[in-house]
């Protein structure tokens, strides 16, 4: 299924009156809009391929039909929403659950979409048919070395599929740990991942990352291996120049200061990227922004800070991704509301008055220093998105659009009601 261009100017054109009045009033409350929409149309947030299916959890799923049945399903969906949105440029690809066949068929494909290959994704957290041994007690942290190898090797041939496609990153997330006190040697665990992870650093191509994300909790409970942004941080400092370290929104205790996690990662050249999502009690997977916008708002503030500080390119020096699951909406709409809500914290960021904020922190002017940034926050940026989108030739407004024209009725009617995508 495609969306034509004349179905989007024809939406565009039905709202385009009131687009610019509200894109008028925009830039007499905002500094440099120019240059924070042409910002925007730059900043492209990668979509994972197990995303394009109905999440569930560990009691149920309830599919919502036509999600896509392969590899090539999934890159048209994404399809779909990059030429809603514009915003959604990349796929990351998660091995095994998504391994070409034809990496020339795949890449032409993507190519007709508009899209690349963001980071592949390994999996040493479940058992595959067929698979030597069991990653029941760990993969890289695991007390036998021939298991050890196993998830090594693994990673070696994610790695070579990435290569295949273009892919310049390798994100590793491991489920290593301990359900209870006393099953694992903690400062064995830690060596043998590290041995674990040297042996996969040395088989990235010189111009790759390898990002180390962490997850303070679940599958196990009593101990992660990796299990926060300062763990990762040893391993990855340890490991190179290449090895940065991911952070997952959900992947945090509760009531972290994230925006100070990756304030300081940044400042020691060790931050590699970011999986969006928003959660209330764990790693709930929920929309990003559906929860705690202003938190996202900070974050990118941090972001947007710490970036210039080193001189970054916003839109290709980290990775940006969304990792999220969608047990009651429709995937694609639940992803165009994340990318939303990205591109709205992104340009709130953006408009802060730096140089205000400055002069207020180094006077100490607690009170000054909160009106600058609720300011920047409270400022209704929607207009300057949608205007980012119509210059690139996408949909004012997304979600209304895809309901307008039935696209999940129209994969339904291509794919049928019973599709269960591959992934979680
Ligand atoms: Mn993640």
């Amino acid at each position: 299924m495609l969306i034509g261009s004349h179905k989007i100017d024809s939406h565009n054109e039905e709202l385009l009156v009131s687009h610019k009045n509200k894109l008028v009033f925009t830039a007499s409350e905002i500094a440099e809009t120019e240059n924070i929409i042409q910002k925007l149309i730059e900043f492209q947030i990668a979509i994972p391929s197990w995303a394009l299916g109905t999440g569930g959890t560990r009691f149920g799923r309830f599919a919502g039909g036509g999600e896509p049945r392969s590899l090539e399903e999934k890159i048209e969906d994404v399809g779909l929403l990059h030429a809603l949105n514009k915003a959604s440029g990349a796929i990351s690809l998660h091995i095994p659950w998504d391994i070409p066949t034809d990496h020339n068929a795949i890449k032409t494909l993507a190519s007709q979409h508009g899209l690349r290959f963001d980071a592949v994704n390994s999996n040493t957290f479940q058992d595959q048919p067929n698979q030597e041994h069991s990653y029941k007690f760990g993969s890289l942290q695991n007390v036998n070395k021939a298991i050890r190898k196993q998830a090594v090797a693994h990673n070696i041939e994610v790695i070579q599929q990435g290569i295949e496609l273009g892919s310049e990153s390798l994100t590793v997330w491991l489920s290593d740990g301990s359900c209870f006190p006393g099953q694992l040697n903690f400062r064995k665990a830690y060596q043998n991942t590290l041995e674990s992870l040297e042996e996969i650093y040395a088989a990235l191509p010189s111009h790759w990352k390898l990002f180390l994300e962490y997850k303070c909790a679940e599958p196990n409970f009593y101990s992660t291996t990796v299990a926060d942004w300062g763990q990762s941080y040893s391993y990855v400092k340890k490991l190179g120049d290449k090895a940065k370290t991911l952070v997952d929104l959900g992947h945090h205790l509760p009531n972290a200061n994230i925006e100070q996690i990756v304030s300081l990662l940044l400042m020691e050249d060790k931050l590699g990227g970011f999986h969006f999502n928003d959660s209330k009690y764990g790693d709930d997977d929920l929309t990003a922004g559906a929860l705690k916008p202003y938190q996202l708002f900070l974050i990118f503030n941090e972001l947007v800070e710490g970036m210039d500080a080193r001189g970054m390119n916003h839109a290709s020096d980290l990775g940006w991704m969304i990792d999220a699951s969608h047990n009651v909406k429709d995937p694609m709409e639940d992803l165009l509301q994340s990318v939303e809500a990205i591109m709205i914290a992104y340009a709130q960021a953006l408009s802060v008055d730096k140089k205000a904020l400055e002069i207020a922190q180094n006077e100490n002017d607690v009170v000054k220093a909160q009106e600058i940034l609720q300011t920047a926050y409270r400022t209704d940026v929607r207009a300057l998105v949608a205007e980012a989108r119509l210059r690139s030739g996408a949909a004012l407004n997304p979600v209304e659009l895809y309901r307008k024209l039935s696209v999940r009725d129209g994969l339904f009617a291509e794919r049928g009601f019973k599709t269960v995508a591959t992934g979680l």
